[in-house]
């Protein structure tokens, strides 16, 4: 198979929530010594961006949702420890937290950005899914966190990126942390609005920006 057809194959495994699929072309991804983060964005994204579409235009149910879902993190299993293994910063860039806001259970993007701030040197405290604001100050105060970075896939709850900063200037610790904000419906305007220091797109974007918001610090 060409790397094409093995990108096409992870796409197509997602869309038809066929999880073996979606093994066995991971699986071909690292025998043939793919890029795993192509791999997931040009390959499972593209398929679960498809998936995504159809449900908003209501042509699949909920269920086919979380079967993709489902494909998606069978994938996961087998390249994120390839992207684990590309790690080679071994002194540490920095602390942080980060979580999937209140009221807000997707998970997929968050893991990959975890995944890949680990590998690029962060000592990441992954918080899970639907944490309050006052469980992502509190947790990085626990840990000394440098960055809090906070995902948010639904427009229902983008707000609570904002009500983080606030709860942190209400504290009076908006200057002690970098925050960071990203997931699908968030974009850079939003970021500007609710006064965070950063938006990523994408989980390398989100790893560079991680690393000057921090080198900019140290100035
Ligand atoms: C998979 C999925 C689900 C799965 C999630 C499984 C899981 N474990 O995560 C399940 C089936 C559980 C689900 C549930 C629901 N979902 Co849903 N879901 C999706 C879907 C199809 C894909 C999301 C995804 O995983 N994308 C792939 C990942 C890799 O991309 P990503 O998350 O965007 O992350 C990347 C970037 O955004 C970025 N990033 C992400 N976070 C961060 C953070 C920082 C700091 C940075 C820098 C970058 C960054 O990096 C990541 C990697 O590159 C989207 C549609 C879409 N296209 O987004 C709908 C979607 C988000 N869901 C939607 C809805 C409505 C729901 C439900 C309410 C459905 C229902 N009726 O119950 C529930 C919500 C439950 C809840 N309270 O949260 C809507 C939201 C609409 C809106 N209001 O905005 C969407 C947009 C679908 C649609 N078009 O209607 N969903």
């Amino acid at each position: 198979m060409t790397k094409e057809e093995i990108l096409e194959r992870l796409s197509f495994s997602v869309v038809r929530g066929d999880k073996e699929m979606a093994r066995q072309a991971a699986q071909e991804v690292i025998e043939q010594k793919i890029d795993p983060v192509e791999a997931i964005e040009k390959g499972l994204s593209r398929g679960m961006n498809v998936i995504g579409e159809r449900f908003s235009k209501m042509e699949i149910f909920l269920r086919e949702l979380l079967m993709a879902a489902q494909t998606f993190d069978a994938a996961m299993e087998a390249l994120e420890p390839e992207i684990a293994a590309q790690k080679r910063e071994v002194t540490m860039r920095g602390t942080i937290v980060m979580g999937t806001v209140k009221g807000d259970v997707h998970s997929i993007g968050k893991d990959i950005v975890v995944t890949m701030l680990r590998t690029g040197g962060f000592d990441v405290h992954d918080l899970g899914v639907d944490v309050s604001p006052l469980s992502f100050v509190e947790a990085a105060q626990k840990n000394k966190a440098d960055i809090i970075a906070l995902s948010s896939l639904m427009t229902t709850t983008m707000p609570g990126q904002g009500e983080v900063i606030e709860v942190l200037k209400e504290m009076g610790l908006r200057d002690q942390y970098c925050v960071i904000v990203g997931g699908g419906p968030v974009n850079q305007q939003w970021a500007d609005q609710v006064g965070a220091d950063g938006y990523g797109e994408t989980a390398s974007d989100a790893v560079s920006l991680a690393r000057d918001l921090l080198a900019e610090r140290k100035k």
